[in-house]
């Protein structure tokens, strides 16, 4: 009996010591750190701009190196292309080499980026599309930042219509050839105008007033004044026609003319009599460029489509609207 109870508490010591001698249990995993989230002190951008071709380009331009500074980002990669889509694609390609965080691209024209946008995504740089759209896969870029612009041709048209109600012929002065501005803004004022309205002919003045200019005194050449409106597809090629407007003796309001940006021009030449509603198109996109390019280091979801909110100007108002225009 003695033998039996020294036994069970002999049992009884070692249980004890080897529960005390038990292995330790796994020390708490260190808790992984958050990964740090990017800063704009962190982004190097790349803004391959496709030119200098008119006051809203500038404005866009003035823009994206504003937010740039503002935010304090480590680097703004800036280049003019001089609208060339070859440059733009050059300056893309340099800034796939370098390393940039994002790219943010203002396409000159819609075709033509399916290659290059592959290369940024094998190379793991996401892109954002600014301003005019691109003809490529959607599934080559994260999202898209500007204008309906065929909302703006519609928009356009809705003028025209209003201007002419008896309808008349008409001339179309267009932007850059190809240019998703200038497909949209076309597509969408013939959606809308009314029946009665003849466009007689269309020709392009490339977004800007020197090429502008000759295109209308062809157009004046070659129909006389008998015309009654005339449509824009943005304020400086607008300005350039009424030079040669004014140089054929044509009064202001002798042509209804439908322009469309809204800048500091348009508002001038509306208050002169020239122009009468232009269309706004917002250059001022650097915050939503900055803003998406940071939400894009850091992994987070995004909008796919950013449309700028756009109204139409009017004479009536441009004078008391004209000094707090900022573009
Ligand atoms: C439109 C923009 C156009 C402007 C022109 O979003 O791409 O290009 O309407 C500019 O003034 O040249």
């Amino acid at each position: 009996m003695k033998k039996l109870v020294l036994s069970v508490i002999i049992c009884l010591v070692l249980v004890s010591l080897i529960g005390c001698a038990a292995p330790a249990a796994p020390a708490a995993p260190e808790p992984t750190a958050t990964k740090a989230k990017k800063t704009y002190a962190d982004m190097t951008l790349c803004y391959p701009q496709l030119g200098a071709e008119s006051d809203w380009r500038t404005a866009n331009s003035a823009s994206i190196k504003e937010t740039a500074q503002q935010l304090g980002i480590k680097k703004l990669v800036f280049s003019d292309a001089q609208q060339k889509p070859e440059n733009q694609i050059s300056a893309i390609r340099s800034c796939i080499q370098q390393g940039v965080d994002v790219i943010a691209l203002p396409p000159v024209v819609e075709d033509g980026w399916d290659a290059v946008l592959t290369e940024a995504k094998n190379a793991g740089i996401p892109v954002i599309i600014v301003d005019r759209s691109v003809s490529a896969d959607p599934s080559l870029y994260a999202a898209h930042i500007g204008s309906n612009m065929k909302l703006e041709g519609e928009r356009a048209a809705a003028e025209m219509n209003r201007l002419l109600p008896n309808g008349g012929k008409i001339l179309e002065i267009s932007g850059t050839t190809g240019s998703g501005a200038a497909v949209g803004r076309a597509e969408g004022f013939r959606a809308k105008l009314n029946s009665n309205i003849q466009i007689i002919d269309t020709q392009t003045g490339n977004f800007t007033r020197a090429e502008a200019k000759p295109v209308m005194e062809a157009f004046l050449n070659k129909y006389g004044t008998d015309i009654q409106g005339l449509f824009i597809h943005n304020d400086d090629m607008a300005i350039g026609a009424i030079e040669a407007l004014k140089a054929a003796g044509v009064k202001p309001g002798d042509i209804k003319i439908v322009s469309v940006d809204g800048t500091r021009g348009g508002f001038q030449a509306m208050i002169d009599g020239w122009i009468q509603a232009d269309v706004e198109c917002n250059p001022l996109l650097g915050p939503q460029v900055f803003e998406l390019a940071l939400k894009l280091m850091n992994g987070e979801p995004v909008e796919r489509e950013i449309l700028t909110n756009e109204t139409v100007y009017y004479p009536e108002n441009a004078a008391e609207l004209l000094p707090s225009r900022k573009y």
